[in-house]
């Protein structure tokens, strides 16, 4: 079974108001993602070792294995980005009332907490992603990986919230002014309704 560029859970034009035009969806998700899928599939029928593995069994495959770093590159990219459209919401920013009180609990207060995901987000160098998990002591942490790398690889913990902070994903809504993306991902497109749920089923 072939790998498939998962369908967006919202138009792609739904956003274009909160800070993420049609354009940037269609080619970040239609090329860009696009492109990881193809890439990933390709490799999967060049190599018969990654025959019938599921997406995270190649991630944990080819993760240290220096001549797998394009499987894992694009095996990776596959899986965050999915993390990604899934943590983006055209009703986005609200942060409900379980997932507030675990956010105060851990971090302190809300505003530590997007703190704490805006310096992480601002402060990866070059490509990558800022992430909200819950690590194995079941205690919210604010991670950081760069290029293909996640949580799932990394073994920080179970993801909650993403955000992509490689260039192509806000330099047509944003040009340079990656603090100015973070914000607006905080406030009005992430996804906390799905993080709460994640939460409760962990
Ligand atoms: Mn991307």
């Amino acid at each position: 079974m072939a790998f498939e560029l998962p369908t967006l859970p919202y138009a792609v034009n739904s956003m274009a108001d909160a800070g993420m035009c049609q354009e940037t969806l269609e080619l970040h998700h239609g090329k860009h993602h696009q492109t990881y899928v193809t890439a990933l599939n390709g490799f999967v029928e060049s190599k018969p070792e990654l025959a019938g593995k599921s997406l995270e069994e190649i991630i944990a495959h080819s993760r240290a294995d220096a001549s797998l770093t394009p499987v894992f590159n694009n095996a990776g990219q596959h899986w965050n980005h999915s993390q990604f459209w899934e943590s983006l919401s055209p009703k986005g920013g609200a942060i409900p009332p379980v997932l507030e009180k675990k956010l105060i609990e851990d971090f302190g207060s809300v505003d530590a907490f997007k703190t704490a995901f805006r310096q992480a987000a601002a402060t990866q160098f070059g490509s990558g992603w800022a992430w909200l998990v819950l690590d194995a002591d079941g205690k919210l942490q604010v991670t950081k990986t760069s290029n293909a790398a996640s949580p799932l690889s990394e073994g920080q913990g179970r993801t909650l919230l993403t955000l992509d902070v490689w260039e192509h994903s806000y330099y047509l809504d944003f040009r340079n002014r990656r603090p100015d993306y973070i914000t607006n991902f905080i406030e009005n497109l992430a996804n906390f309704e799905r993080a709460e749920e994640l939460l409760k089923s962990a």
